[in-house]
């Protein structure tokens, strides 16, 4: 049977995550039992890629999309989107593959989808969203960047770095993917930012973030620049764009 909103796919991005891996596609598989995934690893080190394998094998519910090398979340993301909607799939979700987004949680974002949104975001910074055992590090920088974001570009959402979300697949055709630059985690900025400048409607539902336990964040400092500067960059274009209407 199929959820109201239709055939839904959840991307599941990887660069060494073989512990991790199993897990999640088992929770994933238990809370969205009539969804498919696809992972899409980066020609990980650790093997992940032929986990992913071993896994697809056993389960048609479960596809793999085998990268060349490392290229950026942002990539990965695209390229999975890209599979989807070549195949007809009406719902596309993003989810961490190291557990920090709970699989559990991903049927409330994708209902919001089905019962309007054009996309759902889990969100660990409206009310009821938590975050678990996360460094006061990793907090200020997350904190940082929303504000940051919502200085530079003045969109209504507070969690726009985050990578738990449902996109109904019209949004992700309106918004265009074919010229999408971002490698890094800015992606996520970038394809909210999309959304809210096409009118599209955004719901964010308060999530439970917890930091991973196994294996190690792929978080650095070229990220972060790469995050600061386009969002500059973005910021100013805004800000051009409403000074040239105002003439
Ligand atoms: N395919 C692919 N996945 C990536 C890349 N960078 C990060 N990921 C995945 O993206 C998710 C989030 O990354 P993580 O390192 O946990 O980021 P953090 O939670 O911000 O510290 C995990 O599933 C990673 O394996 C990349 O370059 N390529
Ligand atoms: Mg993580």
């Amino acid at each position: 049977m199929e959820r109201p909103g239709g055939r839904v796919l959840v991307i599941v991005p990887t660069y060494n995550e073989r512990e991790n891996l199993p897990v999640i596609t088992r929770r994933l598989r238990e809370a969205l039992p009539d969804a498919d995934l696809l992972v899409a690893d980066d020609n990980s080190p650790d093997g992940t890629g032929e986990i992913a394998d071993e896994l697809a094998g056993r389960d048609d519910h479960i596809h793999v999309l085998h990268r060349p090398g490392k290229q950026g979340l942002g990539a990965a993301y695209i390229a999975g989107f890209r599979w989807g909607l070549e195949r007809g799939y009406d719902i596309l979700c993003e989810i961490d593959a190291d557990g920090s987004h709970q699989p559990e949680e991903l049927p409330q974002l994708v209902d919001s989808v089905g019962r309007g949104a054009d996309l759902a975001i889990g969100s660990r910074w409206v009310p009821g969203g938590k975050v678990v055992n996360w460094p006061l590090r990793r907090e200020l920088l997350s904190r940082g960047a929303n504000i940051y974001v919502r200085l530079m570009l003045g969109i209504p959402v507070r969690d726009a770095t985050a990578g738990f979300r449902a996109y109904r697949a019209s949004t992700l055709r309106k918004i265009g993917l074919d010229d999408v630059e971002s490698q890094g985690y800015c992606f996520q900025v970038d394809l909210t930012l999309r959304t809210v400048r096409h009118g599209l409607r955004v719901t964010e539902v308060p999530i439970r973030f917890v930091e991973r336990t196994v294996g190690a964040s792929k978080m650095s400092g070229d990220i972060m620049k790469e995050a600061l500067w386009r969002i500059t960059v973005w910021g100013f274009q805004g800000m051009d764009r409403r000074f040239r209407r105002r003439r």
